[in-house]
């Protein structure tokens, strides 16, 4: 999974990117003239499942996290094509100028990526009427039908009910409106502690109105708490009212939005958190960790993070009757702590 990091020029991208990722030099490194980082997702079960266990390594879940630089045109489409999801950095940190230029980037944005979703349906559709291609089945044109009509009345794909065969033509076009995206306003200082910046009003407008995640956060801010040793953090936040850092709230909405859940794997040598899609199967789930545990899966040992968190030990829960064994097909949920069993 990968989040692009998007906006106008100079408002504060490659700040934000340097502040999910953490990115030393070492850490992150260009490609295609892009700079590509890996970002944390916190999770407080994951610190506390590490205080219980105390394993060798914690490791948290991941997303790749990439800083676009190209603003509009194909260029732009180009770099976007590949990502899962898209973080729109608004810069209103200077004047209202800042907030203008990032509604307009917002609005170009969805105009291009309109056009160039109902260009590859027409284009398919054209193509399936001259006889130049064959449809995959007698459903394709109704479901291709299905995608103009929704364009053409400015409805993203996004927003569009698709039936589980119509999600299978999906995967065949690389569609723009499908993307979910957040809005991350960065702020000065003195607006982050005040409540008020400039061009709140439009920004919120668009929020609601595209059902967009809004997350506000002050690069100049962050950038402190970062430099600030961990047992000052909290205090410095609670100054602005905060009890969280922006960048983890991001990093928690970007995961929100990709309709992504974690799973634990819990030991003596690590503790560590997974990102599965909502839906995935125990099996399926264990292939995350290892092929050899999805080919040789037998069963899944499962606690719920809350159980194991009320009961404080996984013997306690094994007492209660609260560890389950659950076979292939179970569904994993958020905060399952699982051990598979396996044999190959
Ligand atoms: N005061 C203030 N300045 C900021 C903040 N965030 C970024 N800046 C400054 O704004 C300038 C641009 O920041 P970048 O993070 O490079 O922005 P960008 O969007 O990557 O810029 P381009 O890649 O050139 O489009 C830099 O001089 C930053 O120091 C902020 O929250 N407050
Ligand atoms: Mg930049």
């Amino acid at each position: 999974m990968k989040a692009g990091i998007v906006g106008s020029p100079q408002t504060g991208k490659t700040t934000l990117f340097r502040l999910l990722t953490q990115a030393k030099e070492d850490a992150s490194h260009r490609s295609s003239g892009q700079n590509v980082g890996v970002m944390d997702i916190p999770d407080e079960r994951v610190l506390w499942l590490s205080s219980i266990f105390n394993p060798e390594r914690t490791v948290f879940a991941k997303l790749d996290i990439v800083d676009i630089h190209a603003h509009k045109g194909q260029e732009f489409l180009n770099s976007v094509r590949n990502l899962d999801a898209l973080i729109v950095v608004i810069g209103a940190f200077m004047d209202g100028e800042g907030s203008a230029a990032s509604c307009a980037f917002i609005d170009d944005m969805e105009t291009e990526f309109f056009v160039a979703d109902l260009a590859s349906v027409e284009g398919r559709l054209e193509r399936l009427s001259s006889r130049k291609a064959k449809p995959v089945n007698q459903m394709e044109v109704p479901f291709l039908e299905k995608c103009k009509s929704a364009l053409d009345g400015y409805v993203p794909l996004r927003k569009v009910d698709f039936e589980p065969y119509e999600k299978d033509f999906l995967s065949n076009f690389a569609f723009y409106t499908l993307k979910p995206i957040i809005i991350a306003v960065n702020v000065s200082e003195d607006s982050l502690a005040g409540g008020d910046y400039p061009g709140k009003e439009g920004i919120e407008k668009i929020s609601a109105s595209r059902d967009y995640p809004l997350v506000i956060f002050s690069g100049a801010v962050e950038e402190e708490i970062k430099s600030l040793p961990e047992e000052e953090r909290l205090a410095f936040l609670k100054e602005y009212g905060l009890s969280e850092p922006g960048v983890s709230r991001i990093a928690k909405a970007v995961f929100r939005c990709l309709g992504l859940i974690s799973f634990f794997t819990v030991g003596e040598d690590e503790v560590r958190a997974w990102n599965i899609r909502e839906g995935t199967t125990a099996k399926e789930a264990a292939g995350k960790i290892h092929s050899d545990l999805e080919r040789g899966f037998i069963r899944a040992e499962v606690v719920s993070y809350e159980d194991l968190r009320r009961l404080g030990s996984m013997k306690a829960c094994r007492e209660k009757g609260l560890l389950r064994l659950e076979g292939k097909d179970y569904v994993v949920k958020d905060g399952d702590i699982i051990t598979v069993r396996f044999s190959i």
